[in-house]
């Protein structure tokens, strides 16, 4: 966005990302999927629609799993648990953690009770029991790698707050009882709805560099406002959002000193203060998703 072109204001793109990587993954997923006991499928909290790969079960077909909901400790706890009641009654395995400092002895637990009906099944067939292998599939940076950490107790997995940080797949063993696959992050061809791919860019699942960010910075104020009113205004001031953000923009600018020669606001710099203000949870706890 530009001060001296404000009819920029409304220009919009979709927003989509699928590199070759992902294909890739994807690929290499189908090819070790007959390997594969259990999948633990990542979402983040904040966004447990939103980052829900949209055909996952097209991927990994009827294998049993645990839906992981990593980043609780950042989420608004009373929507996310509305959306996380409805996977329930879908029949969904649901376990909603905090990886900073909850630990996953639950999670351990539940796939040892999974493995146990497995390795059942195998003795009846003749075959001899084995440890569980766990594949950890989910949309970029929702904490994949993180989990594998703290299921194993140390850093095995690289991590790191931007997507696309794990590059390749992975085994890692966390006891005699289970193995871990650690997979890149990935999304799929076409983000046909718009308003997920949205929240997926803001809640930073999408490379940032891809994206046009003055778009990006504008839904966030818009969806802080319709979602969040109060956080807008606690940290920002702004109690009306006005349609071409412009007043909201000059505000935000002055008060943290966006500003370009001559005192101008310089909207660049607003936008990128406004994605990274809610990529360091300046918000505070906050969900995106809506039943
Ligand atoms: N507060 C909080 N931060 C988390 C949690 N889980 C992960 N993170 C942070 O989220 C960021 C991404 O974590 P990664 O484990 O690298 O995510 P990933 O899913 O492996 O990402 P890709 O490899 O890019 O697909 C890191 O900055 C983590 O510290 C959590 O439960 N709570
Ligand atoms: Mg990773």
């Amino acid at each position: 966005m530009n001060n001296q072109d404000n009819e920029k204001v409304f220009q919009k793109s979709q927003i989509n990302w699928f590199p070759g990587h992902m294909a890739k993954t994807r690929r290499e997923i189908s090819e070790k999927l007959n390997l594969i006991d259990i999948v633990y499928e990542v979402l983040d909290a904040r966004m447990p629609i939103s980052s829900k790969i949209v055909d996952i079960d097209d991927l990994i077909k009827d294998k049993p799993k645990i839906l992981v909901v990593t980043k609780y400790d950042l989420c608004d706890t009373k929507e996310t648990d509305k959306i996380l009641e409805v996977y329930k009654k879908q029949g969904y395995n649901v376990l909603p953690i905090d990886l900073m400092n909850g630990n996953c002895n639950e999670l351990i637990n539940k796939t040892k009770d999974i493995m146990k009906k497995i390795n059942e099944e195998r003795i009846a067939k003749g075959m001899k029991e084995r440890s569980a292998r766990v594949l950890i599939i989910g949309v970029p940076n929702v904490g994949k790698s993180t989990l594998i950490n703290r299921l194993v107790g140390r850093k095995s997995a690289g991590v790191g707050n931007t997507p696309g940080f794990t590059k390749n797949l992975s085994w890692i063993r966390i006891n005699k009882d289970i193995e871990l696959l650690d997979s890149p992050g990935i999304l799929w061809p076409k983000i046909e709805d718009q308003e997920k791919a949205h929240i997926l860019a803001s809640l930073s699942s999408i490379k940032e560099e891809i994206l046009n960010t003055d778009q990006v910075a504008c839904f966030i104020l818009k969806k802080l406002y319709e979602l969040y009113p109060k956080k807008l205004y606690e940290r920002y001031g702004i109690s009306e959002l006005d349609e071409d953000y412009i007043e909201a923009y000059e505000l935000i600018g002055r008060k943290r000193g966006a500003l370009s020669k001559g005192g101008i606001v310089d909207y660049e710099k607003v936008s990128n203060i406004i994605i990274k203000d809610l990529k360091s949870n300046y918000f505070g706890k906050i969900t995106f998703d809506r039943i």
